[in-house]
């Protein structure tokens, strides 16, 4: 997998929107891994300085990570192909209609898939990998987890399989290897090291979550999101299955809660979007010493069996 990518090490950072620009992606490559820069909701232009920026900081590989639902995708298709971005990651839906064009532009896609008939579906239409995604993980999910779904999508598709959701250091990576991985996607602990630009705020939380701390709100939208709870979700979520308001009115009190809580460090109205695995998150490190440390620690559990505690 590292081969077909160009990367040292089988890691990805996750595309999460407002944290994943230029400074982290960068840092993430630089260090063998393969960083990922999020499109998130962004307008076509903005995303070609955001691509610029992090080709300044790092000669190699990098993804983009287009998020389907964003109101400006027909751009950001097009920019990611005019600028040559090696890699493509997608989420939030199936990204069979650009595929076709991105392939032929030489970009590789790799879609995150919550279920077997969507990797199948993507694996036609010409992934070269697919990110099988469990509901442990931060923001926009599906319905399996991680331990189920995985070795399910392994035996679906002929194609290299990356783990994404619950997995936080060397012990989620042999894990997602002994169901069948190749590589790991890794997001809420990227989200508190050095170089992310998340407010300390966000930072603070993710470091003093529990393991009960996360909840996913927006079911009933057909979009659930798992955050960590606080003031905003919980009303989310009274709102949501007291059906008080309409589908739209649900909508707009989301919207625009993400960016508060990643850029404002806004405690009650922010959305702190992170996965179950915030609980062992407990420190503030370099990019390149995380990848490091899970990578070598899952080494050891490989090469020593489980007796290897950490
Ligand atoms: O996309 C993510 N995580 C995200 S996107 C996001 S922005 C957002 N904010 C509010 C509401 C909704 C989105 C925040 N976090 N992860 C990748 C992912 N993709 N998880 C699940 C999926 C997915 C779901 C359905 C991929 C494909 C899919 O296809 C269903 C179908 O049949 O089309």
């Amino acid at each position: 997998m590292c081969d077909l990518f160009g990367i040292e090490f089988p890691i990805f950072q996750g595309g999460m929107a407002w944290v994943a620009d230029a400074g982290l992606a960068s840092a993430v490559s630089n260090a063998g891994g393969l960083g990922i820069v999020a499109a998130m909701n962004m307008p076509g232009e903005a995303l070609r300085e955001v691509i610029q920026q992090t080709r300044q900081l790092t000669d190699r590989p990098f993804a983009v990570n287009i998020m389907l639902m964003s109101p400006h995708v027909e751009e950001v298709a097009q920019v990611v192909a005019q600028e040559r971005v090696p890699l493509v990651t997608t989420g939030a839906g199936t990204p069979e209609k650009y595929m076709a064009y991105w392939i032929s532009c030489g970009i590789k896609v790799i879609p995150v898939v919550p279920s077997t008939a969507v990797a199948r579906r993507v694996v036609r239409n010409g992934a070269c990998a697919v990110i099988a995604e469990g509901c442990e993980a931060g923001g926009h999910v599906g319905e399996l987890t991680t331990m189920a779904l995985l070795p399910q999508i392994c035996d679906a598709v002929e194609v290299p399989v990356i783990a994404a959701g619950g997995i936080g250091d060397g012990r989620g990576i042999a894990a997602a290897f002994m169901l069948g991985a190749t590589g790991v996607q890794v997001g809420t602990r990227f989200v508190v090291c050095h170089e992310s630009s998340a407010h300390t705020t966000f930072k603070q939380k993710v470091l003093s979550a529990g393991d009960i701390d996360t909840i996913t709100t927006g079911r009933r939208l057909g979009h659930p999101v798992r955050a960590l709870k606080n003031p905003f979700t919980r009303k989310f979520a009274k709102l949501e299955w007291d059906n008080a308001v309409s589908d739209a009115e649900l909508e707009a009190y989301g919207s625009g809660a993400l960016r508060l809580a990643v850029q404002q460090g806004d405690a009650d109205r922010g959305c702190f979007m992170a996965g179950q695995i915030a609980a062992l998150v407990n420190r503030e490190q370099p990019a390149a010493e995380i990848i490091r440390e899970m990578f070598s620690q899952a080494e050891r559990i490989l090469s020593e069996g489980t007796k290897w505690v950490v």
